[in-house]
């Protein structure tokens, strides 16, 4: 059974939040779902600002709680249903490694994917928080290799989001064409949840495309 207030999910197709839809899947809980429309723009309208001042999804409320920040959001949604099994609890050995990665992700894989496509001038790696590209290309594929999963046997809320956000970079060529990014995005996506996740934006990007 879903905690009261449900959570409100701010969302639209084809886009970051896709990731945290594929997470609710996986749950298997209910949410209110508020749709913004990236190719009109709703997100960058003042309701939508006063909710989330940067304008971005995913976005989540709960109760009078804003979070934002995909990492963020994918940790406090396993964490409010623990029954779900999707995040290591305090005490469980694999929390400080699911915490890490939770955070690599924001830190150090999409700034370096961003700042990589964008061609720009890379500073001196001791200055840059994330080091160098190839170092973090190298050190995600390195953990990945291990598999099956991001933290091993383990599937977690961390699979859900690196496993969204690769999909993405491998489409877009913002990776390299390893076959451990390959395979394990296979692997997490084929998953029922994110697959009928898929099925529901596809067909909510469709109706905003009508
Ligand atoms: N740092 C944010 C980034 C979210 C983000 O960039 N979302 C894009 C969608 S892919 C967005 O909302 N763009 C709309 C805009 O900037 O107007 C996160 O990790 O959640």
């Amino acid at each position: 059974m879903s905690p009261t207030p449900y959570v409100t999910f701010f969302h639209a197709p084809h886009s970051r939040s896709g990731g945290t839809r594929a997470l609710f899947e996986e749950l298997g809980v209910d949410y209110d779902m508020h749709v913004l429309n990236l190719k009109t723009g709703t997100q960058r309208d003042a309701e939508y600002l006063a909710i989330n001042p940067m304008g971005k999804v995913p976005a989540i409320r709960h109760g009078d709680a804003l979070i934002t920040e995909q990492p963020a959001v994918m940790m406090y949604l396993a964490d409010l249903y623990p029954e779900k099994g999707l995040a290591p609890p305090l005490g469980d050995p694999l929390r400080g490694p699911y915490l890490r990665w939770m955070v690599f992700y924001g830190s150090c894989l999409e700034p370096a994917v961003m700042d990589h496509s964008a061609k720009r001038e890379p500073v001196p790696a001791m200055q840059s928080g994330y080091g160098d590209y190839d170092c973090v290309i190298r050190v995600l594929a390195e953990q990945l290799e291990q598999g099956p999963y991001l933290l091993g046997e383990r599937f977690t809320a961390a699979d859900v989001l690196y496993g969204c956000a690769l999909r993405w970079f491998l489409m877009w060529k913002l990776v390299p064409d390893l076959p451990v990014f390959r395979a394990y995005v296979e692997r997490v996506t084929s998953r029922e949840g994110i697959q009928r996740a898929d099925r529901k934006d596809e067909a909510l990007a469709a109706s905003q495309e009508g």
